[in-house]
């Protein structure tokens, strides 16, 4: 998969790209990363991409020009959905990213300041996404987010093929608690179910410790199945 990033900012994603399990899949070819300058398309000799907004509000608004001549770039070389990172969006979730790792190419669109030109983002973007309720300076951060969580879903990125069918909301519920060695830490002990290798028992615990963390924790995972 190749990822598109449009940034006003690359160098955030230098140490992002360069590290942990986005580098591992970078490595491994199941992903390829290369970030646009979006000043490079900026028209004016000053590379201005902001403006002021029409109606005097407060902040800054993205100029469209800039963010039009970037998208037909890069779409020149082929097709790509077109994702903007804005709290306006859709709120991410595991099943939008599952759906979105299975692209060959996607575009992503990071914002700053407010907003970008509403008529860019009628044009050209096709899906609108936020990673929660509260507000960040721009969309890089949100970028990252959605980056990560579809490069540890390419074939060959997670170590264990496995893993990721154990992970939280891969079945509507959170995750479980999880110990490793030594048996005994300032005098706690591993529980004894999941060190006596019987497995369909250690399937049956961990369920049962899913849904009571789901229960108390996520309420509201539970009601949506
Ligand atoms: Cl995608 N962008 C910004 N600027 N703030 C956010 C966000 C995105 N998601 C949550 N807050």
């Amino acid at each position: 998969m190749k990822i598109e990033v449009i940034t006003l900012f690359p160098s955030i994603f230098e140490g992002f790209q360069s590290s942990s399990m986005v580098a591992k899949a970078i490595k491994n070819k199941a992903l390829a990363m290369h970030c646009t300058d979006l000043r490079e398309f900026a028209l004016n000799k000053h590379r201005q991409a902001d403006d002021y907004p029409y109606g005097g509000f407060a902040g800054m608004v993205m100029k469209p020009e800039p963010i039009w001549l970037c998208l037909q770039y890069l779409l020149e070389k082929g097709p790509a959905p077109v994702i903007y990172f804005t709290p306006q969006g859709r709120t991410l979730n595991q099943d939008i990213l599952e759906t979105y790792a299975r692209e060959k190419r996607i575009i992503l669109l990071c914002g700053h300041y407010k907003e970008i030109d509403q008529r860019v983002r009628n044009l050209a973007v096709s899906d609108d996404i936020s990673i929660g309720d509260y507000v960040l300076s721009g969309g890089e951060i949100a970028a990252m987010v959605f980056i990560d969580g579809i490069s540890r879903l390419q074939k060959g990125v997670l170590g264990d093929l496995d893993s990721a069918q154990t992970d939280s909301f891969q079945n509507g519920e959170l995750g479980f608690p999880c110990w490793t060695r030594p048996d005994v830490f300032l005098g706690l002990k591993v529980p004894d179910v999941l060190r006596q290798g019987n497995h369909k028992l250690i399937q049956k615990w961990i369920a049962e410790r899913s849904s009571e963390l789901t229960k108390t924790r996520r309420p509201d995972l539970l009601s949506k199945t």
